[in-house]
C-alpha cells in the first residue's frame, strides 16, 4: 500500500510529545509550549504531519496520531544522539551560535553523524511530502536537511526557522563544517530567523564563505550556480498571548499567585527568573547582581525575595553540570548569608511546572528579570508581559532577540554587573504610574504579534519566495 502523504511536513528534532508514566503504563503527552500550539492549529488547517525524534534512542515508534496531529518518530541510535546531538549540534553548534560563552568542541564524528541524521529527516520527509507540498524545518539540529531533501524532492518548498542567534561570521567560519552548513540551508526556498541582525549574519557568511562556488547575495536573496534563490528575512517568533492572559486571568492562576506571595510573608518586591538551565541565559550573572544588591544593603533580604526556577537541561554535558553547580552554590551562599529561618532570600526551584503554575508564579511576581547573555528570542519575557497586570516590570538583556521588540522594558548589559544592579534597583522603585505605560505597551505588541500571527507570516513568506529559476 503507498504511504500516506501530507501538504504540510514539520521537521523537527523532537517531536511535539513526550513519552509519560500515567497509571503504570507508558503514554504520550502534548510538551508544553507555544511552538506545539501554533504548528497544531496550522497543521489541522492543512492535513500536516510532524516528524521528529521520540526522545528514547532506539528503534522508532510506528507512526502515531495525537491531537489531530500525524506523528511520524524518526530512529536516533544511542551514539547519534551522543554525536549529532550532544555533540555536533549542542557541543559545536550551541557554543559558536552564542557567542562562544563557552569554547565549543569539533569532533570530525559529530560532522559525520550530523550529516548522516539530517540525510535520514530527509528521507522521511522526502516520502511523507505530497506533490508540490510544504515542508518545514526546524531550528540548528537541522540545517543540513534541506539540501538533501531539495535533491530528493525538488518540486516541494522548503523553509527552515532558526529558534536561535545566527552568529557573526568571524564566529562562524570557527566551524569545520562551514561551507557544508551553509549549502544546506541554501536548499531552501525561504529562511526565517528571529532578527534581522541574524538574518544578515546569514547574508553576509554566504557572502563571503561562498563567494568561490558561484554564490551572490543581492538585497536579501542568495543565488546559486544552478539559479535556486533563498531568501532570508527576519519572522520574531512569539507565543499564545490570547491563551496565557486568558489562563492568568483565571481565579484558580490568581489564587493561586496570591498564595505562593503569602508563602514567601508577602514580600514588598517579588522577583522572579524563569530559565532553562543553560549558560547561555545569564543566571549566574543575575545572582550576582543581586547578592551584592542585598550584601550592599540596597536591597533588605526581610521584604524582597528572588524566585528562580531552572529547568533542567542537557544534563549529561560538563558544561551545564557545571552551570547547574555554579548556580547552586551561589544560591546556597546567599541563603547562607541573608535568609532567616523558615525564609529563603531566594527559592531555587529545579524542576518542570504545569502552565498554571508558570501562570501564577508571572502573576506573582513584582518584577521579572530576563538577563541571557544572548538568547534567539525568549519566550519567558513576553510570557510576563501577556500574564502580568499594569503594575509590573520587566528587567531584559539587550542580547535577548525579544529586547529589539519590547523596548519598554528595562533593558540592561548583563555584563556591566554595576548597571545592572541600578537597572534591577529601578524596575524595583519604579511607580504604578511609571510601570502601567511600559507594560501596557509591551502587551499590545505581544498582542499584536503572537505566535499564530508569526505562523501565518512564515507561510506566507515561505509561499511568497522566488525558489527555483
Ligand atoms: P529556550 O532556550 O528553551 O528556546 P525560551 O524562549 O525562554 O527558551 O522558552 C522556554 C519555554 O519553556 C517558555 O515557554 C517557558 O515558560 C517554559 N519553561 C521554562 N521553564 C519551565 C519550567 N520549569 N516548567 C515549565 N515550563 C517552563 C529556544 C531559544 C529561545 C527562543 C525559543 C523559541 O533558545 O531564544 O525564544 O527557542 O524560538
Amino acid at each position: 500500500m503507498p504511504q500516506e502523504t501530507f501538504d504540510l511536513v514539520v521537521a523537527a528534532n523532537r517531536l511535539p510529545v513526550d513519552r509519560v508514566r500515567e497509571g503504570g503504563r507508558s503514554v504520550w503527552r502534548r510538551s508544553p509550549g507555544g511552538l506545539v500550539t501554533a504548528m497544531e492549529s496550522v497543521m489541522n488547517d492543512r492535513d500536516g504531519a510532524w516528524i521528529g525524534w521520540s526522545g528514547v534512542a532506539g528503534k522508532a515508534p510506528a507512526p502515531f496520531e495525537q491531537d489531530g496531529m500525524h506523528l511520524h518518530p524518526v530512529a536516533l541510535s544511542a551514539e547519534e544522539v551522543r554525536d549529532y546531538y550532544e555533540g555536533f549540534s549542542n557541543g559545536s553548534l550551541w557554543p559558536i551560535y552564542h557567542d562562544v560563552i563557552v569554547p565549543a568542541s569539533f569532533k570530525r564524528r559529530w560532522q559525520a553523524a550530523y550529516e548522516q541524521v539530517n540525510r535520514r529527516f530527509a528521507e522521511v520527509a522526502a516520502g511523507l511530502a505530497a506533490p508540490g507540498a510544504t515542508v518545514w524545518v526546524h531550528d540548528y539540529q537541522l540545517q543540513r536537511m534541506p539540501q538533501f531533501l531539495r535533491e530528493l524532492r525538488p518540486d516541494v518548498r522548503i523553509g527552515w526557522f532558526n529558534h536561535i542567534p545566527f552568529p557573526p561570521v568571524e564566529l562562524f567560519m570557527q566551524l569545520p563544517a562551514r561551507d557544508a552548513l551553509l549549502q544546506g540551508l541554501l536548499g531552501a526556498d525561504f529562511l526565517g530567523f528571529q532578527r534581522r541582525a541574524d538574518a544578515q549574519n546569514f547574508l553576509r557568511a554566504c557572502r563571503q564563505l561562498l563567494a568561490d562556488e558561484q554564490v551572490s547575495v543581492r538585497g536579501d536573496v542568495v543565488r546559486m550556480a544552478n539559479g535556486h534563490e533563498t531568501r532570508a528575512a527576519a519572522v520574531p517568533i512569539s507565543i499564545d498571548t490570547a491563551a496565557m492572559t486568558e489562563l492568568a486571568a483565571t481565579t484558580a492562576v490568581q489564587d493561586r499567585a496570591a498564595e505562593i506571595r503569602r508563602q514567601l510573608g508577602n514580600p514588598t518586591h517579588l522577583l522572579l527568573g524563569v530559565d532553562r538551565l543553560d549558560y547561555t541565559k545569564g543566571i549566574r550573572h543575575r545572582l550576582k547582581a543581586i547578592e551584592e544588591l542585598l550584601r550592599e544593603g540596597q536591597l533588605a533580604a526581610t521584604d524582597t525575595k528572588l524566585i528562580q526556577v531552572a529547568t533542567p537541561s542537557r544534563e549529561r554535558l560538563a558544561a551545564y553540570q557545571q552551570i547547574r553547580d555554579d548556580v547552586e552554590l551561589t544560591v546556597g551562599r546567599i541563603n547562607g548569608d541573608h535568609a532567616h529561618i523558615g525564609a529563603p532570600a531566594v527559592t531555587y526551584l529545579h524542576r518542570s511546572f504545569p502552565r498554571e503554575e508558570m501562570a501564577a508564579l508571572f502573576v506573582a511576581a513584582d518584577v521579572m528579570v530576563v538577563t541571557p547573555l544572548r538568547d534567539g528570542m525568549n519566550l519567558v519575557a513576553k510570557e510576563y508581559v501577556a500574564a502580568h497586570d499594569d503594575d509590573g516590570a520587566l528587567v531584559l538583556s539587550e542580547f535577548a532577540g525579544a529586547a529589539t521588540e519590547l523596548k519598554q522594558a528595562y533593558l540592561c548589559n548583563p555584563h556591566d554587573i554595576a548597571r545592572t544592579k541600578q537597572t534591577i534597583l529601578r524596575a524595583i522603585e519604579a511607580t504604578a504610574f511609571e510601570r502601567a505605560p511600559r507594560m501596557r505597551a509591551m502587551r499590545r505588541q505581544v498582542q499584536r504579534h503572537d505566535v499564530q500571527h508569526w505562523a501565518a507570516r512564515f507561510l506566507a513568506d515561505l509561499a511568497a519566495a522566488p525558489g527555483q529559476p
